[in-house]
């Protein structure tokens, strides 16, 4: 894309170099975290003479791979960033001085970065440069790829998705507990592909010991998340695929219970489970004292594939930033059929939690809906 507009002489206009970055942005996708997404484009007199994006978390930002992969000089060339650049020592130098030496006349940027050793800082010392500096170019758009980082840099608790897979008369098993399958093979795709993007996976111990899970990912080229499972009681199986595969892929057991879990838990630190001690004042897991934990391990986001009583534990400790229901074009019936969300529920509709419908698709015969929670 990049060679054949320039070879037939069209020109390209600043929304498609921004769009170019930011598609660059998106080749970084999983293995970034929990740094951004972050892509960047250099055009001199309507060609583009270098592009990058962040290829992996400690490796070189954007702007310094565009820089690498120069054409000819940069001198009086303007740069299309999807993020304000960094002007901080971190693993890598400061992308402002290495914008400054090129002699870069003009830095179009996408989001600001809410980062508070940037925030500001960057733009800051660009134009103090004399470097010309337009902000919130297609901040929208650029904003979108990183709703993780915002929220992690930000809060530094992970960035939780709630996921499941529903009928359309919201059902996720029958009455007698099967589940296998209610979405179509396109929906298990992407959701094998949410696990890839987001850095941890979360499900309740009820999980582990009906279905005995991996909770890898099974496809070339994405990554498997860190697991983690919420188990108050330590009640998991050393035999459980999890604990065995413990080695394998980082496994976190979050536990509330100390009665009689000394050993097991010695035999699980051997078998590679990390195990973190959480326990609120009732001796269930205290959600949002774990999120804080996780979040010092590094752990930037969550896809929670929580039964119904973890994804309500989970609503009503407000870890949850945003939902994705996968509908299915099926009906199932029956009260005792299991909903996404289990406990008691809210007494009145004004009790409600809410949500805000930010993307409806069409993936195979499913439809997948995502939504914000509202901040209350
Ligand atoms: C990235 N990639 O392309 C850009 C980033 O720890 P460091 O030195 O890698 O710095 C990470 C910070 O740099 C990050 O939090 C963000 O504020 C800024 N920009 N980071 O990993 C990039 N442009
Ligand atoms: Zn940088």
């Amino acid at each position: 894309a990049k060679n054949r507009n320039q070879k037939e002489g069209i020109k390209m206009t600043d929304q498609e170099y921004m769009l170019r970055a930011i598609q660059l942005a998106k080749k970084g996708e999983g293995w970034t975290n929990p740094n951004p997404m972050v892509g960047a484009v250099i055009v001199k007199d309507g060609r583009i003479i270098g592009e990058g994006y962040h290829k992996k978390y400690g490796e070189l930002h954007a702007e310094r791979n565009a820089i690498a992969s120069l054409t000819e000089s940069a001198e009086g060339a303007v740069i299309y960033v999807t993020l304000e650049p960094c002007c901080h020592h971190g693993k890598t130098p400061p992308c402002t001085e290495a914008i400054i030496e090129q002699k870069i006349k003009k830095v179009v940027i996408g989001s600001r970065d809410p980062n508070p050793k940037v925030a500001g800082k960057g733009v800051q010392m660009l134009r103090k440069a004399g470097v010309t500096v337009v902000e919130d170019f297609m901040g929208e758009e650029c904003d979108r790829l990183n709703p993780v980082f915002f929220h992690y840099i930000t809060m530094k608790t992970p960035y939780v998705v709630m996921k499941y897979a529903m009928t359309l008369d919201g059902k996720i098993a029958t009455k007698t507990g099967a589940s296998k399958w209610i979405t179509s093979l396109a929906s298990r795709k992407e959701v094998q592909h949410m696990r890839h993007q987001y850095m941890g996976i979360m499900v309740g111990i009820g999980t582990v010991l009906e279905d005995d899970p991996m909770l890898n990912v099974r496809v070339e080229g994405w990554k498997s998340p860190v697991r983690i499972v919420c188990d108050s009681k330590l009640r998991i199986q050393l035999d459980s695929q999890i604990v065995k595969s413990a080695k394998k892929y980082r496994t976190i057991v979050a536990y509330a219970d100390q009665k009689n879990t000394g050993e097991k838990i010695k035999i699980l630190h051997t078998r590679g489970v990390e195990t973190i001690y959480c326990p609120d004042e009732k001796n269930q897991i205290d959600l949002k004292r774990l999120m804080i934990d996780l979040g010092n391990r590094g752990i930037d986001s969550i896809l929670l594939e929580g039964g119904g009583t973890l994804n309500d534990s989970a609503l009503r400790a407000g870890i949850v930033k945003e939902v994705q229901a996968f509908v299915a074009p099926k009906l199932f019936g029956g009260v005792a059929g299991k909903t996404p969300v289990e406990g008691v529920g809210v007494k009145f509709p004004s009790e409600a939690v809410e949500l805000k419908y930010t993307d409806i698709c069409q993936i195979g015969q499913d439809i997948r809906i995502r939504c914000q929670v509202c901040e209350k």
